[in-house]
């Protein structure tokens, strides 16, 4: 007869940590300084009569170790956020790109990660130098046009893990925070949920032969909270909110719209975000925009429509109108 042990339950000691602290507790990044500095100078460059938009893109890591071998990604190409960009310069905004270094960026999306590599799109001109293939010519011509066109009014600033963003997130929020209900958070990027706190992390790599490695994460401390109340209160915000489950999206994008008190969540599913995203709005039901499969297939982004009934709702918020909210 076997004997059944009862092991009681012991409670896992939750460390909450507060978005205040946050900042006290990890290294900022590198290009802090640096994009403090910039964004400032970019900004005083700015026709102040246009609108402000900072688009994040990408997904952030999360070391598991202080010196970085090993890290948990999160899933996003970038292909939301530049291609947003894009269309946000085109409605002639001034856009600030916060990326995931070596994600895709506004105009290069197209070439920068492509399967053939950038010596696909290339070949001999026959007089010793080398020419874009005839049928990718005119694609490549119009985006180094537009590249041209807007570089004055496109900043790029990278990041790597969760924590160079929220730095850098914060730093840029509280520049663009003056600039009031002209400046658009479009904030994209894949955001990780939890972390380890450089307290809690290894020094050097975590080393192999003693068994199977268990990981202990913290919850992110919920930083768009800190970003609508205080860093930059006036602003308009949308964030966006990634699910898998369809039975969970629309009630996980109206809890966080009604917790943090923003304008807009843009609530997709992360395989049919290509063609289909829900708009959700306090006072409103979901607003759903979809494209046709076939309309995707010959180019066209959902990020076109996207961006065009985002700015129409900003513009309204910066008349005053409470339709957006
Ligand atoms: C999104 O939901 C983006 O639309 C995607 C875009 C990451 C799905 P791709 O880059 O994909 O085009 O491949 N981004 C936000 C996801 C997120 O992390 N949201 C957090 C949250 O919901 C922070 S606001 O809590």
């Amino acid at each position: 007869m076997s004997e059944t042990v009862e092991t009681p339950l012991v409670p896992v000691e939750r460390e909450v940590i507060d978005p205040d602290t946050y900042f006290d507790h990890n290294q900022p990044p590198k290009n802090l300084q640096w994009a403090h500095d910039k964004v400032k100078e970019f900004i005083a460059q700015q026709d102040s009569n246009r609108p402000i938009a900072l688009v994040t893109s990408g997904g952030t890591t999360v070391p598991l170790e202080n010196n970085t071998v090993r890290f948990v990604d999160n899933f996003s190409a970038g292909t939301r956020g530049s291609a947003s960009a894009e269309q946000l310069l085109a409605l002639g905004y001034v856009v600030i790109f916060l990326y995931r270094e070596n994600s895709l960026q506004p105009f290069n999306r197209h070439y920068s990660h492509s399967a053939q590599g950038m010596l696909g799109y290339l070949t001999p001109d026959g007089k010793g130098g080398v020419k874009v293939k005839d049928e990718y010519a005119s694609k490549v011509l119009v985006d180094l046009e537009l590249c041209e066109k807007y570089k004055a009014q496109l900043l790029q600033v990278t990041f790597t893990t969760l924590s160079d963003y929220l730095f850098l997130l914060r730093e840029i929020s509280l520049i663009l925070a003056p600039l009031g209900t002209r400046s658009m958070f479009y904030l994209a990027a894949a955001v990780s949920d939890f972390f380890i706190p450089s307290h809690n992390m290894v020094e050097h790599k975590i080393q192999s032969g003693t068994g199977d490695l268990t990981l202990r994460m913290n919850q992110v401390p919920k930083f768009l909270r800190p970003l609508v109340k205080n860093w930059a209160p006036a602003c308009f915000v949308v964030s966006f909110k990634l699910e898998t489950d369809p039975n969970l999206l629309a009630p996980k994008a109206k809890y966080a719209l009604e917790k943090y008190g923003h304008q807009i969540v843009v609530a997709n599913l992360l395989n049919t975000r290509k063609w289909q995203v829900w708009l959700i709005t306090k006072h409103h039901d979901p607003f759903l925009l979809q494209i046709p499969l076939k309309e995707l297939e010959n180019g066209h982004d959902i990020e076109q429509d996207l961006v065009a009934e985002l700015a129409r709702r900003h513009k309204q918020y910066i008349s005053g109108a409470s339709e957006t909210q």
